[in-house]
């Protein structure tokens, strides 16, 4: 069923020629390896490709970028095109993609490839595989499904979206499946530490800087399962940090002996992003739709449109009245 779906996928791709390509905003691995192997998949096959994303590749990922991937980050850009189609990687909902509504109009199909339990099927073809480890591996199917060429700058983007997903292999979607295609992945010349020095071993001090901040407010409650930790706007300004500067950060909570459930609170300009990411049997995706958020069982977000005081208030007073995993 699922594998009929992905070929129906491949035959409305085979037989269109324009296509925009779009990534969740604040992308992450999985958004950027899972589009940039499909553009430049389809830009190798002669199909007239832009890949789009509202913010700019993070720098952790600028190394997947090459001739091949017709990457922008402003809509300006594409604006006056129509598409054949438009293929939405890795995003839940439509308000994960900004101009959705706009690239609607301007396509003839959307196609929707995702691994969220919380996608809502906002495309013409809704490829949800919550089994997947990651988009990017549905990508790998679906271009294997296409028989098109992999070449090896599509399998290091979708060897990223894989590791990023994963944990590098630690999470608990972490597969059989995910290891055959990392092993496959491995035939096109993959340098396993090459990759993983460009995404984790090229830290920016100042970030290094920030997260000793963060851990320095960082506190337990619940019976010492529950860890949270928080950055204001003002440390955020004070070294002059993106917000991308923040990602990770929540997992520093999760490591610690004894915890169940980390959050990270990042303060933004009109309101508080919350990420939770769980171990053993906590549903992080439980506790983020308290707050009106959702996402996976070990990992989720919300975001509340308040200052960062009143929602450490308003979480304390959640994680205390639910009982959660007293
Ligand atoms: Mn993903």
């Amino acid at each position: 069923m699922k594998n009929d779906l992905l070929k129906k996928i491949g035959e409305v791709i085979n037989s269109n020629h324009s296509f925009l390509i779009i990534s969740h905003k604040n992308p992450d691995g999985d958004t950027i390896g899972s589009n940039f192997a499909l553009s430049e998949s389809l830009t190798i096959e002669g199909k007239d490709v832009i890949s789009y994303c509202e913010n700019d590749v993070p720098e952790d990922f600028k190394f997947l970028l090459n001739e091949n991937i017709n990457f922008t980050n402003k809509v300006e850009d594409f604006s006056n095109k129509k598409f054949d189609v438009t293929i939405a990687v890795d995003g839940s909902d439509k308000k994960r993609f900004s101009e959705f509504d706009s690239i609607r109009l301007s396509s003839k199909i959307i196609i929707n490839i995702d691994h969220h339990k919380t996608n809502e099927y906002f495309g013409d073809y809704n490829y949800v595989d919550v089994d997947a480890c990651s988009t990017a591996s549905i990508i790998y199917d679906l271009i294997n499904i296409l028989n098109f060429k992999i070449n090896l700058n599509i399998a290091k983007s979708i060897y990223t979206g894989i590791i990023t997903d994963t944990g590098s292999f630690r999470y608990s979607n972490t597969n059989k499946r995910t290891f055959k295609i990392a092993s496959e992945l491995m035939e096109y010349g993959i340098n396993a530490w090459e990759i993983a020095e460009k995404i984790y071993e090229n830290i920016p001090y100042k970030r290094i800087r920030l997260l000793s901040e963060a851990l320095n407010n960082l506190y337990l409650t619940a019976n010492n399962k529950i860890a949270i930790m928080s950055v204001t706007k003002n440390t955020l300004k004070k070294y002059n940090a993106t917000y991308e500067d923040t990602d990770g950060f929540v997992n520093y909570g999760r490591s610690i002996k004894g915890v169940e459930l980390s959050i990270f609170i990042r303060e933004e300009d009109n309101g508080c992003k919350l990420s939770f990411r769980s171990k053993g049997n906590i549903d992080a995706s439980k506790l983020a739709e308290e707050f009106g958020g959702g996402g996976h069982f070990n990992a989720a977000g919300a975001f509340i449109e308040k200052p960062l005081d009143e929602v450490l208030k308003i979480i304390n007073n959640t994680i205390s009245s639910k009982n959660y995993i007293l």
